[in-house]
């Protein structure tokens, strides 16, 4: 017997059906991050990295110009089984002849490039605002700022990035999430906690007040605990930013790096669910500190994966990668985060979970747990196996190859 044809047998014996799972998994969109391919840098400042987020390492290779980033994205992309889309900053504007505008005055035009490369390869796109390095953050702070040009300066960022998103959505059929994250805070303690609560609340406002199709563009909020040279105070906290996506009816972002360290975002999705019509979600892992380590396949992926899978949402969940390590090849980086959040999802979608349901229900606590465990050894790398071979991607390590003769003969060329 074939090992994918065994595989399905067992599962079968438990009511799991693994083409179904296959099929599933197919169309559901991950949205990968583009500034893994260029430790955050992007291309329209040249400002270090700031607010509060760092990447370390000096791995050869990085992408220095659009067409690089394009090129390597689209190699990591073809190893990764799956539907994607590719989730862009703002600060990746690509401005033609060295027209470089302001970031509060970039337009749709900038992102022409980036529309094409999507529209090649049939992903949607997905925009987040930049408000970090850059000159025009003052003392830490953007939206937050009580400096009214520094404040407006952000707002206007904010309202730029909006058109385009509409933009994204329209010119590929496919909505566009747009994430608002700031990094405001203050290293020390502060003595007014208040005031830069309600100044972000009204750049936000301001930012919504732009008119906006709801069916095309869902705007997400997303919240932090702390950042580094921030660790007293953070402005979008968790309670601000969920009582602001609540109050306007925009989504809710949860990065699995933003709480503390015993918090696990897989234990809040259900909540959220009950209370929004979407959410959405960065996957990160934090080690000890928010650090961006690439995504693996550990306990708090897997799940995050189930409460999605379970909770029935897996089209009411927007699930984005959020990680930056300059430590090793940046297009495999890419490519074990992405395949590892799709075999995480594969896992959950080949659990029994009626069944774990009905135990629970039951207060059948021992089979619950019993069930749970044997799960875990079941022969879930020939399904996974399967499911890459399907989507046309690499199976087993075969990827590994075609990344090392992109490094040989592309990124060690740089
Ligand atoms: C920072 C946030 C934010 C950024 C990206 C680059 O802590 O997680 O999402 O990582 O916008
Ligand atoms: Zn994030």
């Amino acid at each position: 017997m074939a090992n994918y044809e065994y595989a399905k047998s067992v599962y079968a014996k438990y009511g799991v059906d693994t083409d179904k799972a296959i099929e599933t998994l197919k169309s559901v969109p991950v949205a990968v991050h583009c500034w893994q391919g260029d430790d955050v840098v992007g291309f329209d400042s040249k400002e270090a990295l700031s607010g509060g987020i760092q990447t370390t390492g000096n791995y050869p290779g990085k992408a220095t110009t659009p067409a690089e980033l394009m090129a390597d994205f689209e190699k990591a992309m073809s190893l990764v089984p799956g539907a994607k889309k590719l989730n862009l900053h703002a600060s990746y504007a690509i401005f033609e002849d060295g027209n470089i505008v302001g970031r509060d005055a970039i337009e749709p035009k900038h992102f022409a490039k980036w529309v094409e490369f999507a529209k090649a390869h049939g992903m949607g796109l997905d925009f987040n605002p930049t408000f970090f390095a850059h000159p025009m953050v003052k003392d830490n702070l953007t939206l937050s700022s009580p400096d009214e040009e520094t404040r407006a300066y952000w707002v206007r960022h904010g309202q730029a990035c909006v058109k385009i998103a509409e933009y994204f959505a329209t010119e590929t059929g496919m909505p566009c999430v747009m994430n608002i994250w700031i990094p405001d805070g203050y290293k020390d303690i502060p003595t007014d906690r208040l005031a830069p609560r309600a100044r972000f609340k009204k750049s936000l406002d301001e930012i919504l007040a732009v008119p906006y199709d709801k069916s095309k563009v869902y705007i997400t909020l997303e919240s932090k605990v702390f950042g580094i040279g921030l660790e007293s105070y953070t402005v979008g906290s968790a309670e601000f930013c969920l009582s602001y996506s609540d109050y306007k009816g925009i989504t809710p972002l949860m990065d699995n790096g933003h709480y503390h360290p015993t918090e696990v975002v897989s234990d809040k999705i259900s909540s959220l669910l009950l209370f929004n019509e979407k959410i959405a979600l960065h996957v990160t892992r934090a080690v000890r500190w928010d650090s961006d380590h690439v995504v693996i396949l550990d306990d708090e992926t897997k799940e995050i994966a189930k409460e999605i899978v379970r909770n029935d949402a897996l089209d009411r969940v927007f699930i984005a990668l959020d990680y930056f390590d300059a430590s090793i090849n940046r297009v495999a980086a890419w490519v074990i985060g992405a395949r590892n959040m799709q075999k995480a999802l594969l896992n959950a979608l080949l659990l029994p979970n009626d069944l774990l349901k009905k135990y629970q229900d039951e207060a059948n606590y021992t089979k619950m747990l019993a069930i749970q465990e044997e799960f875990k050894t079941l022969p879930f790398g020939e399904v996974w196996d399967e499911y890459c071979k399907a989507s046309g991607a690499p199976v087993g390590m075969e990827w590994i190859e075609v990344v090392d003769a992109y490094e040989s003969s592309v990124l060690s060329k740089r």
